[in-house]
């Protein structure tokens, strides 16, 4: 590759690089072309050389409060001079106790019990095990199979890996994966929804597919259905309009739970508190994470139906008998649930979440305002959230991305990609003129991108 120039020949390798492994990164890349975040401050991060990038995608889609909130630091503080941890069986503490309890609150009714983990990873896994327990319990042991979607991301766990529909986190695992799933064919179709704004009208007979899956394995085989209401990470990808609520009529229907994973969309990144809100579809079981702490302290979890938790409470057990044999060291930890209450208090009382809502149609204008410039073969948005679809460099996936990606770094862009795809949510702090920004400072970066060989 002969662009960028490499860092690392000017520089050096950055101390460390020979023990540090980076997650979903190109290693050998990376070592040629190092890039060190030293800070960040608002909507930006700060290389370590100094410049000031604006972060596109609040970090990875988990940061609409932007960094350096000075209450999430006070609290932080206070909270690890208090209870730096609380052990998390047998016990509980109230700063978790109560972040529960919000979150409970501001959940779609009927959904009244949250159980906490440490990342989405880790909700998805909870969730697909709390969902065949549930089975099980109401005599149902035989619905073993989950049924994912295409193109969906659920973390790296084994469960969340099974249920994905990403094939480059699938193909190397494959005999691995929990045995059993099946997918729902994913509902993204260019020709029939290029350069569509919300939600597209075309897609929703794609949700039928769920009744020919019953039809092959049997209802009474199939215990949950898992998709992200917005596919996130594959690049932006809105349900059709009417899609979600067939899926949600099929699995009443047939006694198959619903969840919904609201790693992403969860924590008004649709504008709503939910995804569920925003849709205006009501799932058995939601997974959260990333916004619910502002990502400043790890934590993820479920929030479930009431019926749900009293199921597993109904077991013909002796009282002291522990019901569900799950959890993690660090779930509910208080220095996550301490920051929690700060995301909380500026996501809902502050009018964060009503912001995000304001500037979703700011997105989409300029987002949409980057037709027609090279190589842009498609642009979605939805919520606070955008895609921009651009040709790839023939046989070579995923270039044409890294190549813009680059060129955004020069133009102070962080930007975020998968393939060929450049994704964008910009935290809900960002300013309509810093969201602009984005959209001109992403237009030189495509030309850019385009103007190599
Ligand atoms: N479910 C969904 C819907 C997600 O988006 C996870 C589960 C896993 O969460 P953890 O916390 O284990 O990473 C995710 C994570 C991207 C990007 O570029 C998206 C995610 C993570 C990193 C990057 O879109 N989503
Ligand atoms: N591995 C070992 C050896 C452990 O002792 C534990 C927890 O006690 C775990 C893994 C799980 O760690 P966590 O609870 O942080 O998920």
């Amino acid at each position: 590759m002969n662009y960028p120039e490499s860092i690392a020949a000017q520089v050096g390798t950055p101390q460390g690089l020979d023990n540090y492994w980076l997650p979903f990164t190109p290693n050998r890349y990376f070592r040629e072309h190092p890039k060190l975040i030293a800070g960040a401050e608002g909507a930006y991060f700060i290389l370590s050389d100094g410049r000031k990038l604006f972060d596109a995608l609040s970090g990875l889609w988990c940061c609409p409060l932007g960094h350096g909130n000075p209450k999430i630091v006070e609290a932080l503080a206070k909270q690890a001079k208090t209870l730096d941890y609380a052990t998390a069986f047998q016990f509980a503490n109230p700063v978790t106790l109560s972040l529960a309890e919000r979150i409970a609150e501001m959940a779609p009714e009927g959904l009244t019990r949250v159980f906490f983990a440490n990342s989405g990873s880790e909700s998805v896994d909870t969730a697909l095990k709390v969902a065949y327990g549930y089975q099980r319990l109401r005599g149902e042991g035989g619905r073993t199979r989950f049924i994912g979607r295409e193109k969906g991301y659920h973390g790296v766990g084994f469960g969340g890996m099974s249920v994905g529909g990403m094939v480059a986190n699938r193909k190397m695992f494959g005999p691995i994966m929990v045995p059993g799933v099946d997918h729902l064919p994913h509902t993204y179709n260019l020709s029939q929804m290029a350069f569509s704004k919300g939600m597209p009208t075309w897609g929703a007979h794609l949700a039928d597919e769920l009744e020919r899956l019953v039809a092959l394995h049997d209802a009474s085989t199939i215990a949950a259905v898992i998709v992200e209401p917005m596919q996130g990470s594959v690049g932006v990808i809105a349900p059709p309009v009417g899609y979600l609520q067939k899926l949600r009529d099929i699995c009443t229907k047939h006694g198959i739970l619903l969840i919904f994973d609201e790693v992403i969309t969860g924590f008004g990144r649709m504008g709503t508190n939910f995804g569920s809100d925003f849709f205006g579809v009501t799932p058995d079981i939601i997974c959260f994470a990333k916004g619910v702490t502002n990502g400043t302290v790890p934590m993820g979890g479920i929030i479930v139906r009431e019926e749900i938790y009293q199921a597993f409470m109904g077991v013909n057990a002796p009282e002291y008998a522990v019901e569900l044999f799950h959890g993690y060291t660090y779930s509910g930890h208080p220095l996550a649930a301490a920051v929690g209450h700060v995301a909380l208090d500026a996501l809902l009382n502050d009018g964060l979440i009503q912001r995000a809502a304001e500037l979703a149609p700011v997105l989409e204008d300029v987002i949409h305002g980057l037709k027609g410039e090279p190589g842009v073969i498609d642009i979605r948005n939805v919520g606070l959230a955008a895609a921009v679809d651009l040709e790839g460099v023939p046989s070579k996936v995923g270039l044409r991305a890294l190549r813009t990606f680059e060129a955004g770094i020069e133009e102070g862009l962080m930007l975020r990609f998968t393939a060929d795809t450049i994704a964008m949510g910009p935290p809900f702090i960002s300013t309509p003129d810093e969201i602009e920004a984005l959209g001109e400072k992403l237009r030189r970066a495509i030309r850019k991108a385009f103007a190599q060989t």
